[in-house]
């Protein structure tokens, strides 16, 4: 490949850039009116604006994107996460057009898009899942009577979900027609379908995913576990490799029905099969994502790999240069989500201009950003803006280190999650391992934070007061 289009805004399509230069690749980019001096735009050889501001009419545009590719003359296409690159009709036309869609076939993105045709295709192989009744609800009687079985509280999904919207939670008998109307409704206008089905509810789970490749050669590997837990309002705010939980037994299992979840639908490129551990560590398979994960980044420092650059390679038609017993885990990493968002406020959503903006550096610290000091962050996308990932030989050393680099993450003008973060890596649940996905709901309140700052404002007082009286002295001194 000499050239590709990278169709996506922010810090990904800046960290796919990367790669590319490192590669030798030529880099197209893609920008609305609103990003026209974003990093992205600057970064790349060439750029092309291709709509306004509200995705619908830029980012999401895919016959546009395809238009500017061609005649361009790009060889391939990175559609990044988010944006199109769960679409199959698009990584369809891609090829249709000869231009190479860098991620896997189509027909891979529509059935694990769909969590119902995904269990029915993994269901030949030994992978477990959990209790409950793999089909889309049509007899509300055999519905109820299946919950009945796997014993309450039950929870409905929808099929064409993700991202825990449709979902209910179904304490009792009595509740369930009224919750599966809703999750009906609620699954019908997010998605344009209202299948649902039902699941034994799994009340304090973690949440750990396994990384994949697969070559176009039939060759899969896995790339071990990412943990994350730490999410609020399905929102994911820190993952970390490897999970503090996982023993090298469960690993194995995990990574190897991973493996298995990626062949059965015939899996190219890089992939995430999504499961949940319960208290009992007891592994069910979720989902899988066809796509580059936003925190794929701590696999990247565990493994020594870059996930772009085999991404590309793997499109390219090569060979995966190594065997499973080739990998293994090396250190912890650790990251952090940076979302333009104010934790002392719900986490509403706070955009403007940053007055000041100047990242961390040094040993162990890596930041895939997005944005810039003088712009103005715009509020049509995504708020997540920055990761901040750290490096340590020792979990406690990655922890340390992401302490001392939020802390010198310097942001003026906006507000961000960076001081959440540092809730998260000074909570004893969190530094003992001891977590489930119920930890923000849990433990964090905005007053903690409030109080910490309160805290510190009474320190950096004692120390002027310090000064000053230290001052004093000094100018009492005869000459
Ligand atoms: C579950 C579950 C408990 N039991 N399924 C949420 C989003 C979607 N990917 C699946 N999700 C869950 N499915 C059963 N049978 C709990 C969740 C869940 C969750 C999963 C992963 C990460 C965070 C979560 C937060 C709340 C609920």
């Amino acid at each position: 490949m000499k050239k590709i289009l990278i169709a996506n805004r922010g810090e990904i399509a800046v960290r796919i850039m990367k790669t590319a230069k490192k590669m030798g690749i030529q880099t197209v980019a893609v920008f609305s009116t609103a990003d026209r001096n974003a990093p992205h735009v600057k970064m790349a050889d060439e750029a092309v604006c291709i709509g306004e501001a509200p995705s619908s009419q830029s980012y999401l545009l895919g016959d546009k994107i395809l238009e500017v590719a061609k005649q361009l003359g790009v060889d391939g296409i990175h559609p990044g996460y988010g944006f199109l690159s769960e679409n199959a009709q698009f990584a369809n036309k891609c090829e249709q057009n000869n231009i190479t869609f860098i991620g896997p076939n189509s027909h891979a993105i529509e059935v694990m898009g769909n969590k119902l045709a995904a269990k029915e295709t993994v269901k030949a192989y030994d992978i477990p899942m959990v209790p409950g009744l793999d089909e889309a609800i049509t007899d509300i009687d055999k519905a109820k009577q299946v919950a009945a079985q796997i014993g309450f509280p039950i929870l409905i999904k929808a099929a064409a979900g993700g991202g825990g919207k449709g979902m209910r939670i179904v304490e009792n008998e009595k509740e369930f027609e009224s919750q599966m109307q809703r999750a009906i409704s609620e699954a019908t206008n997010a998605f344009g379908d209202g299948s649902v089905f039902i699941e034994k509810y799994i009340g304090a789970p973690r949440h750990i995913e396994i990384q994949v490749l697969a070559d176009k050669h039939g060759n899969i590997v896995h790339l071990f576990e990412r943990e994350c837990s730490i999410q609020r309002r399905h929102q994911k705010v820190v993952e970390e490799a490897p999970s503090a939980v996982l023993t090298p037994e469960i690993r194995q299992k995990m990574g190897a029905a991973a493996v298995q979840v990626a062949a059965s639908c015939d899996y190219v490129g890089a992939g995430t099969v999504e499961f949940l551990l319960d208290e009992n560590k007891n592994f069910y398979f979720l989902e899988m994502n066809t796509r580059l994960q936003v925190e794929h980044p701590v696999t990247e420092w565990i493994t020594g790999l870059d996930l772009v650059e085999m991404q590309i390679r793997i499109a390219d038609g090569e060979v995966l240069p190594f065997k499973q017993e080739d990998l293994k885990i090396q250190g912890h990493a650790m990251e952090l989500r940076v979302y333009a968002e104010d934790p002392l406020n719900d986490f509403l959503p706070s955009v403007g201009h940053l007055d000041t903006y100047i990242l961390p550096v040094g040993e162990g610290i890596r930041v895939d950003n997005g944005i810039e000091q003088g712009m103005d962050v715009p509020i049509y996308y995504d708020p997540m803006l920055a990761k901040l990932i750290t490096y340590g030989k020792t979990r406690e050393e990655a922890i340390q280190v992401m302490r001392q680099a939020i802390q010198n993450y310097q942001v003026e003008g906006i507000s961000t999650t960076l001081p959440f973060g540092q809730f998260v890596m000074e909570h004893p649940a969190f530094k003992s391992g001891d977590f489930d996905t119920n930890f923000v709901k849990k433990y964090y309140h905005a007053e903690l934070l409030k109080e910490q700052y309160q805290e510190e404002a009474q320190i950096a007082a004692y120390v002027a007061l310090q000064q000053y009286l230290d001052d004093q002295k000094q100018l009492r001194l005869p000459n």
